[in-house]
């Protein structure tokens, strides 16, 4: 079939999912052309059978509060590409999560995984359920009761889930305990694990460290320095806090940060002690981010987007379209120089147009936020070595993976005019490694 006939097919078929049909759309869009190139694929349907997921698990997740009552959660696994390594990618907790969302994550994870270099598909599974406002106990809880469903369909050569949001050290860790009595064995079967029991030191820094990473690389090729540059971070999780510890070391100046019930803006920056406080509040006391602007006496707009400010860098760090057409009309126009997701999907199609139309530099998920899971690859690495690295010898690996990827991106992207589209370069490169191996190992 036909690039346009697969996409009108899958409208049809998925009418409602659209963040699926968006991260679709925008990966058919840009490979079109070498599509065409090799009618050796359209002959062999690969389009349609890799937009379409391997095999979607659904499964209900009983869990008891701490008050006695019976909750029930819907759990998921989307595997949706094995041919170059088992699947691998994230597991969200959130209440918005649904078959959409996970199966549009799990896309992108494909393609993304391709571009580290490492040998891993791609995958993406969750629940519903929201760790937010739970005790430890109702989220060990919950983890173990959505782990005695998930354990039979992973393993560490088979899938290997991680955390994204809602999910960080310590709900990979109740899983993992839970995986390890179920399954008999202790194996790298999630990634993200405490360094005590398999973890691999940087990969809590790697999402966020190597966003930048890869932003240094394409400042680079504009000869601006970061240091000084004023930067707009959204969200206050792991990636966004990781981005500003690393813009903190390299002299930028990270002025916003938000949840969803609000941002802060705080123009004098956000200072190591501040991030110090911030990685308190939100990692062990799980609060507000609210509290921040209390404790520094800056700026808090109760649900407000960070893009209303201005800055020279923006770094979107929370979650999938959470950049509209207005607010990427607003940052170019008021001198945003680049932007670099840390998110999956942070930008409406609208607002990558913007950017695109304005030729500032801007870097999809995909490739800017494959740190994280690149670093997990390395952490499979080591516990199948059963060796652990040091934090330089994993750092120094995550800035080569990202350089690769900028260079990947600059091979397929570059137009006659030294333009680097980041959104065509990493989805060529992604889908023609994934491309290849779905060929030389037939029809399935
Ligand atoms: P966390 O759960 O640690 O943090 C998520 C942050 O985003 C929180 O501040 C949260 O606020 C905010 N947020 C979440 N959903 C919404 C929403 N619907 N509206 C507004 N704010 C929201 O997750 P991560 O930092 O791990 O993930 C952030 C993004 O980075 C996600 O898009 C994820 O897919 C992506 N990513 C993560 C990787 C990783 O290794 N962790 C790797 C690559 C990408 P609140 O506390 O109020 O919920
Ligand atoms: O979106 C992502 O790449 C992640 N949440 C990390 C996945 C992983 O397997 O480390």
């Amino acid at each position: 079939m036909k690039v346009q006939d697969v996409l009108n097919d899958l409208q049809r078929r998925f009418p409602n999912e659209p963040e699926y049909l968006q991260a679709v759309t925008e990966v058919l869009e840009s490979i079109e052309e070498v599509y065409n190139q090799h009618p050796e694929f359209e002959k062999s349907n690969l389009i349609e059978r890799l937009c379409i997921a391997d095999r979607i698990f659904t499964f209900r997740v009983t869990w008891v509060d701490d008050k006695g009552k019976i909750n029930v959660n819907m759990g998921y696994r989307v595997q949706h590409n094995n041919a170059i390594g088992p699947y691998k990618g994230g597991l969200r907790f959130h209440s918005s999560v649904n078959p959409s969302i996970l199966k549009f994550l799990a896309f992108e994870q494909t393609f993304k995984n391709a571009l580290t270099t490492l040998p891993m598909g791609g995958g993406k599974g969750g629940s519903d359920f929201s760790p937010r406002g739970k005790s430890n106990a109702e989220v060990m809880r919950f983890c173990q009761a959505f782990m005695l469903e998930l354990w039979k369909h992973i393993g560490p050569d088979t899938d290997v889930p991680a955390g994204d949001i809602g999910v960080g050290g310590r709900e990979v860790a109740y899983m993992f305990g839970m995986y390890k009595k179920l399954a008999k064995e202790f194996t790298g079967v999630l990634t993200g694990k405490g360094i005590e029991f398999g973890g691999s030191l940087i990969r809590p820094e790697a999402t966020g460290y190597g966003n930048i990473y890869f932003l240094l690389e394409m400042l680079k090729t504009k000869n601006i320095d970061i240091k000084g540059k004023k930067c707009l971070v959204s969200g206050s999780g792991n990636v966004a806090q990781y981005t500003c510890d690393k813009l903190i070391e390299l002299g930028a100046i990270p002025v916003s940060l938000s949840d969803s019930d609000g941002y802060i803006y705080d123009p004098e920056g956000i200072t190591r002690e501040k991030l110090d406080y911030v990685m308190e509040l939100k990692n062990v006391e799980r609060g507000r981010i609210r509290e921040y602007a209390e404790k520094y006496n800056c700026k808090y707009v109760p649900g407000g987007r960070v893009w209303a400010e201005t800055g020279d860098i923006a770094l979107p760090s929370a979650t999938q379209n959470e950049l509209n057409g207005d607010d990427a009309r607003h940052l170019v126009e008021t001198g945003c120089i680049a932007v670099s997701e840390g998110a999956n999907m942070p930008s409406t199609p609208e607002a990558i147009e913007v950017f695109q139309k304005a030729k500032i530099l801007y870097a999809p998920g995909k490739a800017a936020n494959a740190g994280g899971v690149a670093t997990s690859g390395l952490e499979m690495t080591q516990n199948s070595l059963r060796l652990s690295w040091t934090r330089e010898e994993v750092d120094s690996k995550l800035k080569q993976i990202m350089t690769d990827i900028h260079e990947q991106c600059v091979k397929y992207g570059k137009d006659e005019n030294g333009y680097i589209d980041y959104v065509k370069g990493a989805n060529i490169a992604g889908f023609m490694k994934v491309a290849k191996a779905m060929m030389a190992q037939g029809i399935l």
